[in-house]
């Protein structure tokens, strides 16, 4: 039996399968089966068909990805947030490549990059969809765009990036697998877990041809968590959901829709620019990013350019930022700034900075 057919087969078993108590097991088995042979299947074929990869030059300080189906207006959301001159009009698949922007946001240099719009089906190739989808695993944030008229299709954009391989505002699972040759396969747990039972790990692991060694779970996964882990091709990035063309609708007609879709969106209208400057601030609070002002130990800080960092980064972060060399000689620094309890804080390097800080490294 061939892939396909044994791909067929699990699925044909997972729709008769009752998911209870007492079937978990075993679905997290099939389950396991089934994304061991799909990535098998992949693998086999991701040579042929599919066509070139799209030519993607990732810049600036965080890249943003716009996914969305045809025609709900990504390319006008491009335009308005960027430099960018990406074509738009009222058919379907009228952008036909990548097309990029910067936005520039509180001193960040943000890329964003317009692409065609996906279909149902994209992540199997539909309509060139693994090509466009495939930008989308390199990003930052990828941006879900919705028509007002059809928010319907979130459940469409869902599936098909997830079945890529992108995990959105997820943290990638805490577990740790050592291989070995023998000995059997130990079960280390920090918490407690609630959906898996140590049989069941251990039975998706063997799928995965992990029999022996060790895993240590400090979260409480569930059986698709585990598969996502031993796939090792997942992608866990921050996404922000856009409802367009808002201006056609009434507020009532909005909030049924708001109902509908059942999580936070930010509503707007690209091409009137209403509600672009709320679209914005969700992007840079999404991105978690903080600003660094460098002051030089004679010097005034530089506000027109601050280092862009991810939250939580310390001040060694900064050092490796400014040059990789840079770390050598630093010793500790002074910093200015709601991190620190007084102005010109003398702290080491391993201090965690906070958004806005004035940073003097000393050597
Ligand atoms: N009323 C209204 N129309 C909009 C808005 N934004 C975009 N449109 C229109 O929607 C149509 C499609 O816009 P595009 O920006 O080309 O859409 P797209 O998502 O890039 O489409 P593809 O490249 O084909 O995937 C155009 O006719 C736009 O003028 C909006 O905020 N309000
Ligand atoms: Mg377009």
């Amino acid at each position: 039996m061939g892939i396909p057919e044994k791909i067929k087969e699990i699925e044909e078993e997972m729709k008769k399968t009752q998911i209870n108590k007492r079937t978990e097991h075993h679905v997290g088995l099939l389950k396991a089966k089934l994304a061991k042979l799909r990535a098998d299947l992949e693998k086999s074929t991701s040579s042929k068909g599919g066509g070139q990869a799209f030519e993607v030059r990732k810049g600036g300080d965080a890249t943003i990805v716009l996914i969305g189906l045809p025609s709900v207006g990504k390319s006008t959301i491009l335009n308005r947030l960027t430099n960018a001159k990406s074509k738009v009009a009222a058919y379907a698949f009228t952008t036909l490549t990548v097309v990029p922007g910067i936005m520039r946001h509180n001193g960040a240099d943000i890329q964003i990059l317009d692409l065609p719009g996906i279909i149902s089906g994209a992540s199997s190739g539909r309509g060139r969809g693994r090509r466009v989808l495939s930008v989308a695993r390199n990003a930052d944030l990828v941006m879900l765009v919705l028509d007002v008229f059809q928010p319907g299709q979130l459940k469409t954009l869902l599936h098909e990036i997830h079945e890529m391989g992108i995990r959105v505002n997820q943290r990638p699972p805490d577990v740790t697998i050592n291989r070995a040759n023998k000995g059997g396969l130990s079960v280390t747990t920090t918490c407690k877990l609630t959906k898996l039972t140590p049989a069941t790990i251990k039975g998706i692991m063997e799928v995965y041809g992990v029999s022996n060694g060790s895993v240590v779970i400090r979260d409480d996964i569930s059986d698709d968590q585990l598969i996502d882990v031993l796939s090792g091709s997942r992608r866990y990035v921050s996404s922000v959901l856009v409802l367009n063309k808002v201006d056609l609708v009434n507020n009532q007609y909005l909030d049924a829709v708001k109902k509908e879709i059942g999580e936070d969106f930010v509503p707007i209208a690209a091409e009137k620019d209403a509600n672009l400057d709320q679209l914005v601030e969700k992007i840079w609070d999404t991105l978690n990013f903080i600003r660094i002002y460098l002051k030089r130990p004679d010097g005034e800080p530089d506000f027109e350019k601050p280092l862009i960092l991810p939250a939580g980064s310390t001040l060694m972060d900064v050092c490796k930022r400014i040059h990789p060399r840079f770390t050598e000689g630093a010793k500790y620094a002074y910093v200015s700034g709601s991190s620190v309890k007084f102005a010109g804080q003398r702290v080491g390097l391993e201090h965690v900075a906070a958004d806005k800080d004035i940073v003097t490294i000393m050597r």
